[in-house]
């Protein structure tokens, strides 16, 4: 949990100049959680600002109701110093680049808020993880009560989707009714629930149905309790898809009755790829480590570039067998 410190800081008056970011390829969690909190400061009548890292999905757009991200662009925007930095979402400094290494280069204090396991640890930095939570609005949603700001609608709206993208409609809740509790209080002032439903889960095209052909290059292992899916970035654009649907096609595989564990490849145009693996029975950490890579025990990952592709796939199969 958060310090005493950390709730004073952010109530503090005159108040200082907070940032709050999330992690590159930002999704409904991060977004959520730090709209949430960004609202409750400005609601505070504190200085609060977000940055993203890229430009966001137009999935999302309904999600900042108020209209204040902004993209971070690092040569045409100077940090503002003595400001104080807040990445929601986020537990690998990488996942953060270019904005964390020019936030370090003026010293500037930074937090991280998020449910999952860290992967590397600047001793410098402040870090409040709770990784019984299921999303990171759990979090939000107990400092925005410590900071004594009332749930507002567009506080409620952003909580309430981050806790249904990061739970998948309620089904990731790590065995707690606390997802549920939350929401049944949010839902008190949201009126527009399928509204959001639709905005964040309706979102398949006919070319992206189409695209789900490619489940044919599925190769199962071990009596089909691993399936493995190597794609390519030159495959999605085909469809005219980006890769969330690949990601789409790996929950579908997930749900087949023997399937265990994903392996998903992406692979891009210059031969670097990015690997997504999931795993009900085996902790894949000590595997993506191997990688540098990171996430959670049953959910992990890895960019690589300079590993030839089977070499990487023997080894992930061989870990999962
Ligand atoms: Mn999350």
């Amino acid at each position: 949990m958060y310090s005493k410190s950390f709730l004073k800081l952010l109530n503090q008056k005159p108040s200082p100049h907070f940032v709050i970011s999330t992690h590159k390829f930002c999704d409904g969690d991060g977004l959520g959680a730090g709209l949430a909190l960004c609202y409750a400061l400005k609601k505070k009548k504190q200085k609060a600002e977000f940055f993203t890292l890229e430009k966001i999905h137009p999935k999302y757009e309904f999600m900042d109701n108020q209209n204040i991200l902004k993209v971070y662009n690092p040569e045409k925007m100077k940090l503002p110093k003595n400001s104080i930095y807040i990445f929601v979402d986020v537990n690998d400094t990488r996942l953060i680049e270019p904005l964390y290494s020019n936030i370090k280069k003026i010293q500037a204090p930074v937090y991280f808020i998020d449910h999952h396991p860290l992967v590397q640890k600047n001793l410098n930095d402040h870090f409040f993880i709770d990784i019984t939570c299921s999303s990171t609005a759990e979090l939000i949603y107990s400092l925005i009560k410590d900071l004594q700001v009332s749930l507002d609608q567009d506080i409620c709206k952003n909580l309430f989707s981050s806790i249904v993208f990061d739970t998948n409609r309620f089904r990731h809740i790590k065995n707690s009714s606390k997802p549920f509790s939350i929401v049944a209080e949010l839902m008190l002032q949201i009126k527009d629930v399928d509204y959001i439903y639709d905005r964040l889960f309706k979102t398949l095209t006919v070319n992206k149905l189409r695209f789900f052909s490619k489940l044919e290059k599925v190769e199962y292992y071990s009596n089909n309790r691993i399936a493995f899916l190597h794609l390519k970035e030159s495959e999605l654009k085909e469809y005219h898809t980006d890769s969330t649907q690949a990601y789409d096609m790996i929950d579908m595989i997930r749900d087949v009755e023997q399937i265990d564990s994903t392996i998903l490849i992406l692979e891009k145009e210059d031969g670097s790829f990015k690997l997504s693996l999931r795993s009900r029975s085996k902790d894949l950490i000590p595997l993506v480590k191997k990688f540098k890579g990171g996430g959670h025990s049953h959910s992990a990952g890895a960019y690589i570039s300079s590993q030839s592709l089977d070499k990487v796939k023997k080894e992930i199969l061989s870990y999962l067998k």
